[in-house]
């Protein structure tokens, strides 16, 4: 094992919560029932995907032009949201993950479709703990695409192979496991069961990776 690669939404903070705010108000303003339950599957899916499954629940159909004033006016209404983020925001585990993995000498990368992914970095203060984060808008497609995973892989110099990529949304372990990497789920076991193995949080990253080292589970 050479890497590994983390989602952020989610993961290393809860910012899952707010894009939930966000769609939810923009559901609400389209007459869309949207709930915790179909918000689960807009995990890891970029922001006009995102908007796509919501508006299939929709009694009408919108023009490319109204889609991307609606994608606008939530991107607007999550950005307030994480205005006032700060390091207070990590989730548990977070840096204590990314500082194990930097004393292993292990290199670490950032797998996020989200556009505001930099911004979100700076606000929780960990942008130099990451060898290389990829920038969302030179990504074609979006989770559970493999692309972003590859990306990150190779710009960090290592195969595919021995990476390992953390994720807390169904579409984000299929990403992993699509570009051959070992995969971590965070979250619940039910929903991440693609994954190779499942952790809570972040705060029991660490004993898994010792765990995974002593088994030869992952190379
Ligand atoms: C995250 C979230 C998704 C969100 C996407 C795009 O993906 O999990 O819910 O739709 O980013 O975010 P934005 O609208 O800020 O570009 P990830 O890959 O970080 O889990
Ligand atoms: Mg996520």
């Amino acid at each position: 094992m050479k890497a590994v690669i983390f989602d952020l939404d989610g993961v290393i903070t809860d910012t899952a919560h707010y894009h939930f705010l966000a769609w939810q108000k923009l559901a609400q303003s389209q007459d869309v029932h949207f709930d915790e339950a179909f918000n689960e599957n807009l995990k890891g899916i970029d922001r006009m995907g995102s908007l796509e499954l919501i508006l299939a629940g929709a009694s009408r159909s919108y023009s490319d032009a109204e889609k991307l004033a609606l994608a606008d006016s939530k991107n607007a209404h999550y950005k307030t949201l994480i205005a006032e983020m700060s390091p207070a925001d990590l989730l548990p585990g977070a840096v204590a993950a990314l500082d194990w993995c930097r004393a292993q000498g292990l290199k670490v990368g950032l797998a996020s479709v989200s556009k505001n992914a930099f911004t979100v970095l700076e606000s929780l203060g960990i942008t130099d703990k990451f060898d290389y984060v990829v920038d969302a808008a030179t990504i074609a497609r979006g989770k559970p695409d493999p692309e972003i995973f590859l990306r990150a892989a190779s710009e960090l110099g290592v195969d595919p192979a021995d990476c390992v990529g953390v994720e807390d949304a169904a579409a984000g372990v299929t990403a992993i496991k699509a570009a051959g990497m070992f995969a971590i789920g965070v979250g619940q076991p039910a929903t991440l069961w693609q994954a190779d193995t499942v952790i809570p949080g972040l705060e029991q990253f660490k004993n898994m990776m010792e765990t995974l080292c002593k088994t030869g589970a992952s190379s």
